[in-house]
């Protein structure tokens, strides 16, 4: 039996508490014998800036590069609101994207039927709903120079960002959307703004390139990503694949998880290109949740987000899809037997707690 290699990152917040469900699942594979695993933990964000002054450490980064897949949990806070850019708990995750390639953020919104009343829309236009959203995760705004606040002479400040993507970027992002939509409902939605925005120009040129040239089969549309956002909260049924850059991605994906009950209900892998001579890609998997200061430490998030992310692991990366739909299952299950944590839960659902919804999910598996 092959052993994966898998580096835990929980992070700050609510991250160690999901991550801790991850845990139980991989030693619960393990005692069933369908799989074994190598686990190395590193700190991550606000927790590895207060051991050793950096979001993450050149060896967390090399154990990172080495494993099959990273879990990782969440990062920020407001501890940490005062700690220069470089440092702050968000660049040790925006170090990992970048340094292992991880250009196609998955981001899969799904409405669990038990869940459609806790939705932010009428049932209706939710029951069902199955989208994915693939965003750009390695260019844009996040990335591109200048990124800088300069004070001018006379004492204003000037702050810059950029916006930059260049045709190799597109061009990738836009397959992976074209290659998931094959085994999916065959459309693409494409958001950008290309209305005022020059990558928005390129952006459209080379995903309408890409799919008359490799995709005639799939239909393509483009959609300006404010309109985008409008539709998602007016008839979100009518999108099978978004495909998006990455603040747009990021905005459209917390969009999309209201419809969803929760924040807490999101689960992210983040793809590499895959390598030609092994056929492996560099992935990570978190939820799309971040830290949730409010309730860390009380035992009360939702960890569903993370235990799919793990789903996702299993199915992109360590070769487990068998087990990745059985956790589907074994999560729609539980909720459907009206387990709720309390981001989900509505009038007179007792909400349980992070441990108790990763044992039920457990459970659910070993039935
Ligand atoms: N698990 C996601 C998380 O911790 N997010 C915090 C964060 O730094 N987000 C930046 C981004 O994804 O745009």
């Amino acid at each position: 039996m092959a052993t994966h290699k898998l580096s835990l990152m929980a992070g700050d917040g609510i991250g160690p508490e999901v991550i801790a469900e991850v845990t139980k699942l991989v030693r619960w594979i393990e005692a069933r014998g369908l799989a074994s695993f190598a686990i190395e933990e590193d700190l991550v964000g606000g927790a590895a800036y207060d051991d050793h002054g950096e979001a993450i450490s050149d060896a967390a980064m090399e154990r990172a590069l080495a494993s099959d897949a990273v879990m990782f949990g969440s990062v920020g806070g407001p501890k940490w609101d005062a700690v220069p850019y470089s440092k702050r708990p968000e660049a040790g995750l925006l170090r990992l994207r970048k340094d292992l390639g991880l250009f196609a953020n998955l981001r899969p919104a799904i409405c669990y039927p038990a869940l459609a009343d806790a939705s932010s829309l009428k049932r209706e236009l939710v029951d069902g709903l199955d989208l994915l959203i693939v965003r750009e995760l390695t260019g844009g705004v996040y990335f591109g120079e200048p990124k800088e606040v300069v004070t001018l002479e006379n004492g204003d400040k000037r702050a810059v960002d950029t916006q930059l993507y260049t045709t190799p970027e597109i061009d990738r992002i836009a397959r992976v959307a074209f290659e998931l939509a094959k085994l999916r409902g065959k459309k693409v939605a494409s958001a950008e703004k290309r209305n005022v925005m020059k990558t928005g120009v390129l952006w459209h040129e080379v995903v309408s390139r890409i799919q008359k040239e490799s995709y005639p089969d799939i239909q393509l549309e483009h959609v300006l990503a404010d309109n985008c956002a409008m539709q998602l909260v007016r008839r979100p049924k009518q999108y099978d694949v978004i495909v998006t850059d990455n603040l747009f991605g990021d905005i459209l994906s917390d969009v999309a998880a209201m419809l969803t009950g929760s924040l807490g209900m999101l689960p992210s892998a983040s793809l590499g290109a895959e390598d030609p001579a092994t056929g492996k890609r560099k992935a990570m998997y978190e939820p799309v949740h971040g830290s949730a200061p409010d309730i860390a430490g009380r035992g009360v998030a939702n960890p569903i987000a993370t235990i799919a992310s793990f789903g996702m692991a299993l199915k992109y990366s360590l070769g487990l899809s068998d087990l990745a739909d059985s956790l589907d299952g074994a999560i729609a299950d539980v909720l459907a037997s009206g387990l709720r944590t309390a981001d989900v839960a509505t009038r007179g659902q007792n909400a349980v707690g992070t441990s108790e919804m990763g044992d039920a999910v457990i459970a659910a598996l070993e039935k």
